[in-house]
C-alpha cells in the first residue's frame, strides 16, 4: 500500500490540502499521528490528533514520546482525508518551552463560530507557571486555522488531554487528566474555569487513568477514558446523570493492544446517524509504541445505553470505490491460515503493506466496495510470484461468483498484472480475494478499471 501520492507541506496557518485516495486504518499514512481528537464541524469530520516525531540527539527525548506541533486532518465521507498542514507548533507560543518537544493530546470545539484548540504542554517559565504540563487555548474562525494562540495557560489546570464539552444548556466544561480525572465548569469565554476543580473519583481507583473525553447520548452522560486496569491501557466508560458526575463505571469500549502498544487514546463522534470510535495504535512503528497512528471503526450501543466493545479492524470505515486502489491488506477478515501480513519495504513502512497468501484457498475478505451502475471490464493487480499463481475475485463468500481470476507469472518484481472481468456486479459489494493455486502470492492492491 503507497501512502500519499502527493505531499505538499508548507509551515504556516494557510490552509492546505493533501489528499489520500483510500482510507482505512490507520487514516494517515504519510507520517506518525496520535491521540485522535474528532469532531462534527457542519458537514465535515475533523481530526485534531498529536503528531508523533522520532526524537533523535538533541532534539527530544530518546526513547520517549517526542511532538512538536499538531496538523488538523478532514473528510467529508470518511474515506477521502485532507491534511490542512500544521495548525501550531511549540516554538511559536508566547509562554511555551520551544524545545520540550510535548505538545501532547489535543482537543478542539466550536463556540459561536470560533474554534477552540486546547492543547497540553511544558511551560517555559517555571518559576510563574510551574513543572509540569499546563493547558493552552488558540483560537480560530475556521476549523482549520489559522489559530491565535493565548498569551498565557489556563489558571489552575495542570496536566494533560484537555477535553471539552458544552452540554445542551450552553454550559462548557474542561477534563483533563494527571493520573487521575479532573473536571471544571469553563467561563462562556472558553478560556477560564468558573468553578472548582472536581477529582471525578467515582473511577476505578487503581491504576493509572488518563485521556478524558465526555458526551452526551440521549440525557446520558458518558465519561470515557484509557485506563491501565492490567498492564497496559484499554478504553473505559462510566456514566452518570451530569457532566461532573457523579459516574458509575459501565464497561470496557476496547480492550489493550494484542501486540502490547502502551497507550490507547480516543474519542467517539456521530456523524450521519452512524457512532464511530478514533483510537491509535502503531501501525507504522511496530517495535516503539510511542510512533502511533491514528485509526477508526464503527461503533454501536445497545438498547440500553451500554457500548459495545470495539473490535480494532485495519478496515476501519468508509466505503472504497472499486476503480480506487482497493488496499486489499488493510482487510476486513483473513483464512486463519496461508494468508499473512508484512511491509512492503522492511525500511520504509510508509510505503505500506502487502498479504502474502502461502497456501492454496487462503483468502483475504475487504468489505464495502462500491461499483456503482459502472460496467467495470478490466481489474488490476499489484502483486509478485515467485513460483506464479493464481487468485480469484469473489462477492458475498469465499465460494461467491467469480467476479475475475487473474495469474501472477513467476518473477521477482512486484508489478501490476490486468485481466479481463468475467462477471459484472453493482453496487456495494464485500469483496474475497481467493488464491486457487500457486504460491506465494504478495499482493498490494486490486483495482476495477
Ligand atoms: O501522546 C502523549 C500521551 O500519550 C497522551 O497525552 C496520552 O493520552 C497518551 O496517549
Amino acid at each position: 500500500m503507497k501512502g500519499f501520492s502527493k505531499i505538499i507541506l508548507t509551515i504556516g496557518l494557510t490552509a492546505l490540502s493533501v489528499i489520500q485516495a483510500n482510507a482505512q486504518n490507520p487514516i494517515v499514512r504519510n507520517q506518525y499521528s496520535a491521540d485522535p481528537s474528532a469532531r462534527v464541524f457542519g458537514d465535515r469530520v475533523y481530526v485534531y490528533p498529536s503528531h508523533d516525531i522520532l526524537a533523535t540527539e538533541g532534539k527530544g527525548r530518546l526513547g520517549w514520546f517526542c511532538m512538536e506541533d499538531y496538523h488538523v486532518f478532514s473528510s467529508a465521507n470518511l474515506t477521502d482525508w485532507t491534511d490542512h498542514g500544521m495548525l501550531i507548533t511549540q516554538n511559536k507560543i508566547p509562554w511555551v518551552k520551544s524545545d520540550s518537544y510535548s505538545m501532547w493530546a489535543p482537543d478542539c470545539i466550536e463556540r459561536n463560530g470560533k474554534y477552540y484548540f486546547y492543547f497540553p504542554t511544558s511551560p517555559k517559565d517555571t518559576v510563574a507557571y510551574g513543572r509540569g504540563f499546563r493547558v493552552g487555548v488558540a483560537i480560530a474562525d475556521k476549523p482549520t486555522g489559522p489559530f491565535i494562540p493565548q498569551p498565557e495557560p489556563i489558571k489552575d489546570v495542570r496536566g494533560i488531554d484537555p477535553n471539552v464539552f458544552i452540554d445542551k444548556d450552553g454550559q462548557a466544561y474542561l477534563y483533563w487528566s494527571a493520573g487521575n480525572i479532573y473536571g471544571a465548569k469553563l467561563k462562556a469565554n472558553m478560556l477560564e474555569l468558573d468553578s472548582e476543580v472536581k477529582i471525578l473519583g467515582e473511577l476505578p481507583n487503581k491504576g493509572l487513568k488518563e485521556g478524558p473525553y465526555l458526551f452526551e447520548r440521549n440525557g446520558i452522560y458518558y465519561l470515557t477514558y484509557p485506563h491501565v486496569e492490567n498492564k497496559i491501557e484499554r478504553l473505559e466508560y462510566a456514566t452518570g446523570d451530569n457532566p461532573l458526575g457523579p459516574f458509575k463505571f459501565a464497561g470496557v469500549i476496547m480492550d489493550e493492544s494484542p501486540t502490547g502498544c502502551w497507550t490507547n487514546h480516543h474519542s467517539l463522534i456521530e456523524f450521519k446517524n452512524q457512532w464511530y470510535l478514533f483510537y491509535h495504535h502503531n501501525d507504522y512503528s511496530p517495535k516503539f509504541d510511542k510512533a502511533r497512528s491514528i485509526r477508526a471503526d464503527s461503533l454501536f450501543f445497545n438498547a440500553d445505553g451500554t457500548i459495545k466493545k470495539v473490535i480494532p479492524t485495519l478496515r476501519g470505515i468508509g466505503v472504497t470505490k472499486a476503480n480506487t486502489e482497493i488496499q486489499i491488506d488493510r482487510y476486513t477478515a483473513i483464512s486463519n491460515e496461508g494468508a499473512n501480513l508484512d511491509f512492503i519495504d522492511t525500511t520504509n513502512h510508509f510505503d505500506g503493506w502487502k498479504l502474502v497468501f502461502t497456501k492454496p484457498s487462503a483468502w483475504s475478505q475487504y468489505n464495502s466496495v462500491d461499483f456503482g451502475n459502472t460496467k467495470f471490464r478490466t481489474i488490476s493487480v499489484r502483486a509478485k510470484s515467485a513460483m506464479g499463481g493464481t487468485l480469484q475475485i469473489r462477492t458475498n463468500s469465499i465460494l461467491g461468483p467469480i467476479l475475475a481470476e487473474i495469474t501472477i507469472p513467476k518473477g521477482k518484481d512486484i508489478s501490476i498484472r490486468k485481466s479481463s472481468v468475467l462477471r459484472m456486479t453493482k453496487g456495494m459489494q464485500n469483496l474475497f480475494l481467493v488464491l486457487k493455486t500457486g504460491q506465494p502470492v504478495e499482493t498490494d492492491w486490486i483495482r476495477f478499471e
